[in-house]
Protein backbone atom coordinates (compact mmCIF):
# COMPACT_ATOMS: atom_id res chain seq x y z
CA UNK A 1 0.00 0.00 0.00
CA UNK A 2 1.34 3.19 -0.71
CA UNK A 3 1.88 6.60 1.28
CA UNK A 4 -0.82 8.57 -0.84
CA UNK A 5 -3.35 5.27 -0.46
CA UNK A 6 -2.74 4.82 3.18
CA UNK A 7 -3.09 8.78 3.70
CA UNK A 8 -6.57 8.39 1.83
CA UNK A 9 -8.04 5.47 3.65
CA UNK A 10 -7.20 7.75 7.25
CA UNK A 11 -8.77 10.73 5.73
CA UNK A 12 -11.85 8.66 5.12
CA UNK A 13 -11.87 7.16 8.57
CA UNK A 14 -12.34 10.99 9.90
CA UNK A 15 -14.60 11.68 7.34
CA UNK A 16 -16.71 9.03 8.76
CA UNK A 17 -15.64 9.44 12.11
CA UNK A 18 -17.40 13.03 11.81
CA UNK A 19 -19.93 12.20 9.66
CA UNK A 20 -18.74 13.81 6.41
CA UNK A 21 -20.48 11.18 4.61
CA UNK A 22 -19.83 12.82 1.36
CA UNK A 23 -16.19 13.40 1.81
CA UNK A 24 -15.41 10.05 2.29
CA UNK A 25 -15.65 8.35 -1.42
CA UNK A 26 -13.76 11.27 -2.33
CA UNK A 27 -11.07 10.97 0.02
CA UNK A 28 -10.30 6.94 -0.13
CA UNK A 29 -9.25 5.67 -3.31
CA UNK A 30 -6.04 6.04 -5.38
CA UNK A 31 -8.79 7.41 -8.53
CA UNK A 32 -5.92 9.17 -10.23
CA UNK A 33 -2.90 7.43 -12.28
CA UNK A 34 -2.14 11.42 -13.08
CA UNK A 35 -1.79 14.38 -11.21
CA UNK A 36 -4.84 14.73 -8.64
CA UNK A 37 -7.15 17.80 -9.40
CA UNK A 38 -5.79 19.86 -6.61
CA UNK A 39 -7.10 23.52 -6.32
CA UNK A 40 -10.55 22.81 -6.46
CA UNK A 41 -11.57 24.90 -3.95
CA UNK A 42 -10.71 27.57 -4.78
CA UNK A 43 -13.15 27.82 -7.78
CA UNK A 44 -16.46 27.09 -6.10
CA UNK A 45 -17.53 31.20 -6.97
CA UNK A 46 -19.95 30.87 -9.91
CA UNK A 47 -22.17 29.76 -12.16
CA UNK A 48 -21.74 25.88 -11.03
CA UNK A 49 -24.57 23.37 -10.89
CA UNK A 50 -23.39 21.17 -9.06
CA UNK A 51 -23.99 22.09 -5.26
CA UNK A 52 -21.14 19.60 -3.76
CA UNK A 53 -18.75 22.13 -5.58
CA UNK A 54 -19.70 25.20 -3.92
CA UNK A 55 -19.85 23.57 -0.15
CA UNK A 56 -15.86 23.27 -0.33
CA UNK A 57 -13.90 25.44 2.08
CA UNK A 58 -15.98 25.86 4.80
CA UNK A 59 -15.28 22.87 6.98
CA UNK A 60 -12.25 21.39 8.98
CA UNK A 61 -11.68 18.45 6.46
CA UNK A 62 -9.40 20.79 4.09
CA UNK A 63 -6.68 20.51 5.73
CA UNK A 64 -7.00 16.66 6.17
CA UNK A 65 -8.29 16.92 2.25
CA UNK A 66 -4.77 18.71 1.39
CA UNK A 67 -2.82 15.98 2.89
CA UNK A 68 -4.09 13.32 0.47
CA UNK A 69 -2.23 15.75 -2.52
CA UNK A 70 -5.70 18.08 -2.54
CA UNK A 71 -7.60 15.29 -4.24
CA UNK A 72 -10.79 16.35 -5.27
CA UNK A 73 -11.14 18.34 -1.95
CA UNK A 74 -14.43 19.62 -3.96
CA UNK A 75 -16.83 17.29 -1.89
CA UNK A 76 -14.75 18.30 1.55
CA UNK A 77 -18.14 20.55 2.84
CA UNK A 78 -19.49 17.55 3.96
CA UNK A 79 -23.09 18.93 3.14
CA UNK A 80 -25.64 16.72 1.70
CA UNK A 81 -26.32 18.28 -1.39
CA UNK A 82 -25.51 15.67 -4.45
CA UNK A 83 -24.31 16.20 -6.94
CA UNK A 84 -25.38 15.50 -10.94
CA UNK A 85 -24.26 16.84 -14.16
CA UNK A 86 -24.69 16.40 -17.91
CA UNK A 87 -28.20 18.39 -17.82
CA UNK A 88 -26.90 21.08 -18.93
CA UNK A 89 -24.53 21.91 -22.49
CA UNK A 90 -22.54 24.86 -20.58
CA UNK A 91 -21.51 24.66 -16.49
CA UNK A 92 -19.51 27.73 -15.17
CA UNK A 93 -17.33 29.33 -18.07
CA UNK A 94 -17.36 25.86 -20.11
CA UNK A 95 -19.77 25.42 -23.04
CA UNK A 96 -19.87 22.15 -25.30
CA UNK A 97 -20.20 22.84 -29.02
CA UNK A 98 -20.48 19.48 -31.43
CA UNK A 99 -20.30 20.22 -34.97
CA UNK A 100 -22.39 17.54 -36.39
CA UNK A 101 -25.39 17.05 -33.72
CA UNK A 102 -27.18 15.17 -36.36
CA UNK A 103 -25.96 11.64 -37.39
CA UNK A 104 -26.58 8.59 -39.45
CA UNK A 105 -27.83 5.49 -37.94
CA UNK A 106 -26.20 2.76 -37.57
CA UNK A 107 -23.08 4.09 -39.21
CA UNK A 108 -20.22 5.01 -38.10
CA UNK A 109 -19.36 8.95 -38.34
CA UNK A 110 -16.19 10.86 -36.85
CA UNK A 111 -17.88 12.98 -34.16
CA UNK A 112 -16.20 16.69 -33.57
CA UNK A 113 -16.37 18.98 -30.60
CA UNK A 114 -15.11 21.63 -28.63
CA UNK A 115 -15.04 22.85 -25.32
CA UNK A 116 -15.35 26.47 -25.35
CA UNK A 117 -14.19 28.78 -22.21
CA UNK A 118 -15.18 32.30 -20.87
CA UNK A 119 -13.62 34.10 -24.42
CA UNK A 120 -15.45 31.64 -27.03
CA UNK A 121 -12.12 30.10 -27.49
CA UNK A 122 -11.75 26.50 -27.63
CA UNK A 123 -9.89 25.33 -24.64
CA UNK A 124 -6.84 23.09 -25.09
CA UNK A 125 -5.45 22.60 -21.38
CA UNK A 126 -7.60 19.91 -19.40
CA UNK A 127 -6.09 18.06 -16.19
CA UNK A 128 -6.13 13.92 -16.50
CA UNK A 129 -8.83 12.81 -14.70
CA UNK A 130 -9.47 9.54 -14.00
CA UNK A 131 -6.98 7.29 -15.24
CA UNK A 132 -5.18 10.00 -16.90
CA UNK A 133 -7.39 10.65 -19.27
CA UNK A 134 -8.14 14.06 -20.17
CA UNK A 135 -11.95 13.84 -21.55
CA UNK A 136 -14.68 10.88 -21.21
CA UNK A 137 -17.19 10.93 -23.61
CA UNK A 138 -20.36 8.78 -22.81
CA UNK A 139 -22.66 8.69 -25.20
CA UNK A 140 -26.24 6.72 -24.53
CA UNK A 141 -30.18 6.73 -25.82
CA UNK A 142 -32.62 8.76 -24.23
CA UNK A 143 -34.09 5.23 -23.04
CA UNK A 144 -30.81 5.14 -21.24
CA UNK A 145 -29.84 2.08 -23.97
CA UNK A 146 -27.30 1.79 -26.27
CA UNK A 147 -24.19 3.10 -23.59
CA UNK A 148 -20.88 4.11 -25.26
CA UNK A 149 -18.14 5.19 -23.11
CA UNK A 150 -15.10 6.87 -25.63
CA UNK A 151 -11.80 8.60 -25.15
CA UNK A 152 -11.83 11.08 -28.12
CA UNK A 153 -8.49 12.99 -29.33
CA UNK A 154 -7.83 16.03 -29.17
CA UNK A 155 -6.43 18.17 -32.03
CA UNK A 156 -3.92 21.16 -31.00
CA UNK A 157 -7.06 23.39 -32.24
CA UNK A 158 -8.79 22.20 -29.23
CA UNK A 159 -10.77 19.97 -31.42
CA UNK A 160 -11.77 17.00 -30.02
CA UNK A 161 -12.66 14.06 -31.88
CA UNK A 162 -13.83 10.05 -32.18
CA UNK A 163 -15.57 7.54 -34.83
CA UNK A 164 -18.57 7.54 -33.56
CA UNK A 165 -21.77 4.92 -33.97
CA UNK A 166 -25.41 5.45 -33.19
CA UNK A 167 -26.53 2.13 -32.77
CA UNK A 168 -29.81 2.84 -34.08
CA UNK A 169 -32.50 5.65 -35.37
CA UNK A 170 -33.63 7.98 -32.08
CA UNK A 171 -32.18 10.46 -29.69
CA UNK A 172 -28.95 10.19 -27.74
CA UNK A 173 -27.23 12.07 -24.88
CA UNK A 174 -23.92 12.25 -24.69
CA UNK A 175 -21.64 13.82 -21.81
CA UNK A 176 -17.87 14.90 -21.86
CA UNK A 177 -16.46 14.78 -18.54
CA UNK A 178 -13.31 17.34 -17.87
CA UNK A 179 -11.62 18.95 -15.01
CA UNK A 180 -10.33 22.01 -16.39
CA UNK A 181 -8.43 23.93 -13.72
CA UNK A 182 -8.93 21.89 -11.23
CA UNK A 183 -12.86 21.91 -11.47
CA UNK A 184 -14.80 18.70 -12.95
CA UNK A 185 -17.33 19.63 -15.27
CA UNK A 186 -19.68 17.08 -16.84
CA UNK A 187 -21.55 19.40 -20.04
CA UNK A 188 -24.12 17.13 -21.81
CA UNK A 189 -26.04 17.56 -24.87
CA UNK A 190 -27.89 15.71 -27.22
CA UNK A 191 -27.47 13.93 -30.74
CA UNK A 192 -30.37 12.88 -33.08
CA UNK A 193 -30.45 9.96 -35.40
CA UNK A 194 -33.27 10.06 -37.85
CA UNK A 195 -35.92 7.19 -38.32
CA UNK A 196 -38.03 5.47 -37.04
CA UNK A 197 -37.52 4.79 -33.86
CA UNK A 198 -39.16 2.79 -30.64
CA UNK A 199 -37.41 2.76 -27.34
CA UNK A 200 -36.68 0.31 -25.23
CA UNK A 201 -38.18 0.01 -21.88
CA UNK A 202 -36.65 0.41 -18.87
CA UNK A 203 -35.61 -2.98 -17.96
CA UNK A 204 -36.53 -3.91 -14.53
CA UNK A 205 -34.68 -3.37 -11.35
CA UNK A 206 -32.07 -5.61 -10.50
CA UNK A 207 -28.74 -6.72 -8.39
CA UNK A 208 -27.36 -9.06 -10.67
CA UNK A 209 -26.42 -9.22 -14.64
CA UNK A 210 -24.77 -10.91 -17.07
CA UNK A 211 -21.85 -10.26 -19.56
CA UNK A 212 -19.90 -12.39 -21.56
CA UNK A 213 -20.33 -15.66 -18.95
CA UNK A 214 -19.33 -12.64 -16.34
CA UNK A 215 -22.04 -12.87 -13.49
CA UNK A 216 -22.19 -9.32 -11.76
CA UNK A 217 -23.78 -8.56 -8.32
CA UNK A 218 -24.68 -5.26 -6.68
CA UNK A 219 -24.65 -5.80 -3.35
CA UNK A 220 -25.67 -2.78 -1.74
CA UNK A 221 -27.73 -1.86 1.54
CA UNK A 222 -31.49 -0.89 0.50
CA UNK A 223 -30.98 2.42 -1.57
CA UNK A 224 -32.43 6.09 -0.26
CA UNK A 225 -32.05 9.31 -1.59
CA UNK A 226 -29.54 11.89 -0.26
CA UNK A 227 -27.38 9.58 0.96
CA UNK A 228 -24.30 8.63 -0.09
CA UNK A 229 -24.06 4.60 -0.13
CA UNK A 230 -21.26 2.25 -0.88
CA UNK A 231 -22.02 0.50 -3.64
CA UNK A 232 -19.91 -2.93 -4.29
CA UNK A 233 -20.41 -4.75 -7.16
CA UNK A 234 -18.96 -8.50 -7.30
CA UNK A 235 -17.23 -10.70 -9.95
CA UNK A 236 -17.80 -14.00 -10.62
CA UNK A 237 -17.23 -16.57 -13.73
CA UNK A 238 -18.72 -20.20 -13.29
CA UNK A 239 -19.77 -18.87 -9.81
CA UNK A 240 -16.35 -18.15 -9.03
CA UNK A 241 -14.76 -14.68 -8.12
CA UNK A 242 -12.42 -13.27 -10.73
CA UNK A 243 -9.56 -12.18 -8.80
CA UNK A 244 -7.53 -10.71 -11.56
CA UNK A 245 -9.60 -7.85 -12.54
CA UNK A 246 -7.43 -5.44 -14.59
CA UNK A 247 -7.16 -1.77 -13.94
CA UNK A 248 -9.27 0.34 -15.90
CA UNK A 249 -8.73 3.67 -16.08
CA UNK A 250 -6.99 3.32 -12.90
CA UNK A 251 -9.26 1.84 -10.63
CA UNK A 252 -10.99 -1.75 -11.23
CA UNK A 253 -13.72 -0.56 -12.47
CA UNK A 254 -15.94 2.57 -14.09
CA UNK A 255 -19.24 2.93 -12.81
CA UNK A 256 -21.76 5.95 -14.60
CA UNK A 257 -24.99 6.25 -13.24
CA UNK A 258 -28.17 8.01 -15.10
CA UNK A 259 -31.48 8.66 -14.05
CA UNK A 260 -34.44 7.88 -16.14
CA UNK A 261 -36.02 10.53 -17.26
CA UNK A 262 -33.83 13.31 -16.95
CA UNK A 263 -30.67 11.38 -18.05
CA UNK A 264 -28.68 12.87 -14.75
CA UNK A 265 -25.42 11.93 -14.49
CA UNK A 266 -24.18 10.55 -11.25
CA UNK A 267 -20.73 11.47 -10.09
CA UNK A 268 -19.66 8.15 -8.32
CA UNK A 269 -16.30 7.35 -7.57
CA UNK A 270 -14.00 4.66 -6.96
CA UNK A 271 -12.57 3.28 -3.51
CA UNK A 272 -10.71 0.68 -4.55
CA UNK A 273 -8.93 -0.69 -1.33
CA UNK A 274 -6.30 -3.44 -2.04
CA UNK A 275 -7.06 -4.93 0.83
CA UNK A 276 -10.69 -5.86 0.33
CA UNK A 277 -12.38 -9.04 -2.08
CA UNK A 278 -10.14 -9.27 -5.18
CA UNK A 279 -13.48 -10.05 -6.86
CA UNK A 280 -15.13 -6.69 -5.80
CA UNK A 281 -15.08 -3.06 -7.09
CA UNK A 282 -16.45 -0.65 -5.13
CA UNK A 283 -17.81 2.52 -5.71
CA UNK A 284 -19.22 5.92 -3.18
CA UNK A 285 -21.98 8.11 -4.48
CA UNK A 286 -25.49 9.50 -3.84
CA UNK A 287 -28.29 8.71 -5.68
CA UNK A 288 -29.75 12.44 -5.74
CA UNK A 289 -33.68 11.80 -5.49
CA UNK A 290 -36.22 8.95 -5.28
CA UNK A 291 -36.41 7.10 -8.87
CA UNK A 292 -34.96 4.57 -11.45
CA UNK A 293 -31.33 4.45 -12.44
CA UNK A 294 -29.86 2.50 -14.49
CA UNK A 295 -26.17 2.34 -13.66
CA UNK A 296 -23.29 1.29 -16.16
CA UNK A 297 -20.06 -0.60 -14.68
CA UNK A 298 -16.90 -1.42 -16.77
CA UNK A 299 -14.47 -3.95 -15.76
CA UNK A 300 -11.76 -5.08 -17.72
CA UNK A 301 -10.35 -8.53 -17.65
CA UNK A 302 -7.92 -10.69 -19.73
CA UNK A 303 -7.50 -7.65 -22.22
CA UNK A 304 -11.14 -6.43 -22.56
CA UNK A 305 -13.45 -4.44 -21.19
CA UNK A 306 -16.65 -5.55 -20.29
CA UNK A 307 -19.78 -3.50 -19.95
CA UNK A 308 -23.04 -4.68 -17.81
CA UNK A 309 -25.89 -2.65 -16.90
CA UNK A 310 -28.46 -2.63 -13.72
CA UNK A 311 -31.26 -0.58 -13.14
CA UNK A 312 -31.92 0.66 -9.43
CA UNK A 313 -34.95 2.00 -7.86
CA UNK A 314 -34.36 4.55 -5.13
CA UNK A 315 -38.10 3.99 -3.29
CA UNK A 316 -37.38 7.40 -1.55
CU1 LIG B 1 -13.39 7.52 -19.95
Amino acid sequence: MNAPLRLGVFVGGLALVFGVATAAGNAVGPVHEGPAPAGTMGHGASGDTEPGHQASGDTGMAPAASADGGHEATAGGGHAAPTVGGLAVADGELRLVVEDTVRPAGEQAELRFRVLGADQQPVTTFDPEQGGVALHLIVVGRDLSGFQHLHPEMAADGTWSTPLTLPGAGAYRAYADVTVDGRPHTLGTDLFAPGNFTPEPLPAPSTEAVVDGYEVTLDSPSPAAGQELDLRFSVTRDGVAVGDLEPYLGARGHLVGLRQGDLAYLHLHPTDDPAGDPGEIAFAGTFPSAGAYRLFLQFAHEGTVRTVALTVEVPR
